[in-house]
């Protein structure tokens, strides 16, 4: 085998968001591109000489060709072990734990997420580093750079690896470890959890239902729910993997998996229902009648997790992306902990969590996780609130009910606006936040704006600072909106457009959702002249 440097000239727009680089799945096919973003992470992070690192994705198409590509390339630059989910797989929280427990140096995830998959779809590639959390802002700004100015790579001159086998195989002068994806996670999960308490509970008779969404968590699922817990058979839907999805959007939201929202709202629903996304790292909480918003979810799990071994011992902290709702915050308060407020993305946590200061995280998008790994955990969530509902015995209407309850509730929805034109959409931000000094005490729609600011992040471990984070927008009564583009798109803009409202443990604790934040959404919509600028009316996906 002998090692080859090739000449390359820089892609364009090589540039990590809030979660690696995603772009459609013929931009990465394109010869070369895969090997500069991944000479360029090797750049930034000083080489991969002598390091251990973990590799694996999604499955989504082009999933097992990037990986054969990364495999030959750490061999080239002399990585002395890389260790591979078998067929290419691992989920992004498996991988998180992976990375952890070899004490490898970093790991490289082949995911876009929630993002459609297949040759006309999207496909995506980051970098996590040694404490299995993606890599910060530091790192990934080291790796744009790279990328603009790279003019070489290497590979090795030889054929694939047979990624279906497990065991070890030398590739050049690196060892290749497969691995089964699940165990190692699997174990993990019994270790935080009371499995006992979980299996009694499915054994009683309480039904539950996991949608896999056809993606990486089906077999995690299987091996837990099924066979691990005792779930019957048929407790996972759509637990294969597919290249495309089943041509799904691998989204756990109301919207792309209506099928299994449709089947808890019904009478002889299930009990409890749960999905994660494309790389498993998301979750959707429901109960029979009942959708958990994931900034609920995460309060509730917050006011609960005690409950569950792996957490016996309480919480230090929580802390939720700043357009996560403030439901979290109340919690935290009433345990005199601290809750910290993050940008968007799951690197931001990363500090909080290694510094011991937070032990819980979450955001709005469905993310939920702890200190176990670094990265949100899909599963995690679904079973840590299996273990709450086996403690308390109670439904999770009941959980939710009790919780406002106790704290009030706070309404929230996001309302995605998809696909704008890239200007307009830029435009719309900019002139919005050069008004922002102004706005407070004037009105718009029927609500007097009471701030408004653009969000800046301190970290309080490292001191680094992250601006331009989001516009939030709070209203006299309790509501607050906030404004802020997606980094995770790879078409056009999509304008995020988050809307909360508080109502006390003594207020109106039964409105429905949208209901409830109408006159938000107008007064918002109205301030930033979403009509006018974008041509748009209606947001494309409400959640
Ligand atoms: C979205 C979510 C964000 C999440 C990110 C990655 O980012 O809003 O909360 O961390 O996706 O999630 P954006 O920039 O599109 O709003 V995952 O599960 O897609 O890796
Ligand atoms: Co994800």
């Amino acid at each position: 085998m002998t090692i080859l440097t090739q000449a390359c000239t820089p892609f364009e727009g090589q540039k990590p968001g809030t979660s690696g680089l995603r772009k459609k799945t013929k931009v990465f096919m394109q010869p070369g591109y895969v090997e500069c973003f991944v000479q360029s992470i090797f750049n930034a992070i000083g080489g991969v000489q002598g390091k251990t690192l973990v590799v694996g994705g999604d499955g989504r198409y082009f999933n097992a060709e990037a990986i054969q590509t990364i495999l030959r390339m750490a061999s080239a630059s002399g990585a002395e072990r890389v260790v591979v989910g078998r067929g290419g797989l691992l989920s992004t929280p498996a991988a998180s734990n992976l990375i952890r427990q070899r004490k490898a140096d970093g790991g490289l995830i082949l995911s876009a997420s929630h993002n459609p998959g297949g040759i006309d779809a999207d496909f995506g590639l980051k970098y996590n580093i040694s404490n299995g959390g993606p890599a910060p802002e530091s790192v990934t700004g080291a790796i744009f750079e790279q990328t603009q100015s790279l003019s070489s790579y290497k590979t090795l001159d030889t054929g694939d690896i047979n990624l279906a086998r497990m065991g070890e195989v030398m590739l050049g002068d690196t060892r290749v470890e497969i691995v089964d994806p699940v165990s190692d996670y699997a174990a993990l999960m019994q270790a935080l959890f009371d499995f006992d308490a979980i299996r009694a509970l499915i054994s009683d008779g309480f039904s539950i239902r996991f949608d896999a969404m056809h993606a990486v968590t089906g077999p995690y699922a299987r091996t837990i729910l099924e066979d691990m817990l005792g779930a019957p058979e048929g407790t996972v839907l759509n637990g294969v993997p597919l290249v495309d999805f089943g041509k799904g959007h691998p989204d756990p939201n109301p919207i792309w998996a209506k099928p299994l929202v449709d089947m808890v709202m019904a009478e002889d629903g299930p009990d409890f229902a749960a999905a994660s996304d494309g790389d498993g790292d998301r979750n959707m909480i429901l109960g029979r009648g009942v959708y958990v918003t994931p900034s609920d979810s995460l309060a509730v799990l917050a006011a609960n997790a005690h409950l569950a071994p792996g957490y016996s011992q309480g919480l230090a902290g929580v802390a939720r992306s700043m357009p996560t709702s403030r439901a979290c915050d109340r919690v935290a308060e009433a345990m005199g902990i601290a809750c910290y407020e993050t940008p968007t993305g799951w690197k931001f946590f990363g500090n909080l969590l290694d510094a011991g200061r937070a032990t819980l995280c979450g955001e709005e998008s469905a993310g939920t996780g702890s200190d176990h790994v670094r990265e949100k955990d899909g599963l995690w969530a679904v079973l840590l609130w299996l273990n709450i509902l086996a403690v308390r015995q109670i439904g999770v209407q009941e959980i939710l009910q009790d919780h406002w309850q106790t704290y009030g509730r706070n309404y929230y929805s996001r309302h995605d606006y998809e696909a704008i034109a890239t200007d307009p959409a830029q435009d719309l931000m900019q002139n919005l936040s050069n008004t922002l000094a102004e706005l407070p005490d004037k009105t718009a729609g029927s609500l007097t704006i009471e701030t408004a600011d653009q969000f800046t992040y301190h970290d309080p471990v490292d001191g680094s600072v992250s601006h331009n984070q989001g516009l939030r927008i709070s209203f006299a009564g309790g509501g607050r909106a906030v404004l802020r583009l997606s980094g995770t798109g790879t078409e056009g803009a999509t304008l995020r457009i988050y809307l909360e409202l508080y109502e006390p443990p003594t207020g109106q604790l039964d409105m429905e959702s949208q209901e409830a934040l109408r006159g938000i959404s107008a007064a918002t919509r109205e301030l930033c002249q979403l009509t006018e600028r974008t041509g748009r009316t209606e947001p494309d996906v409400v959640t």
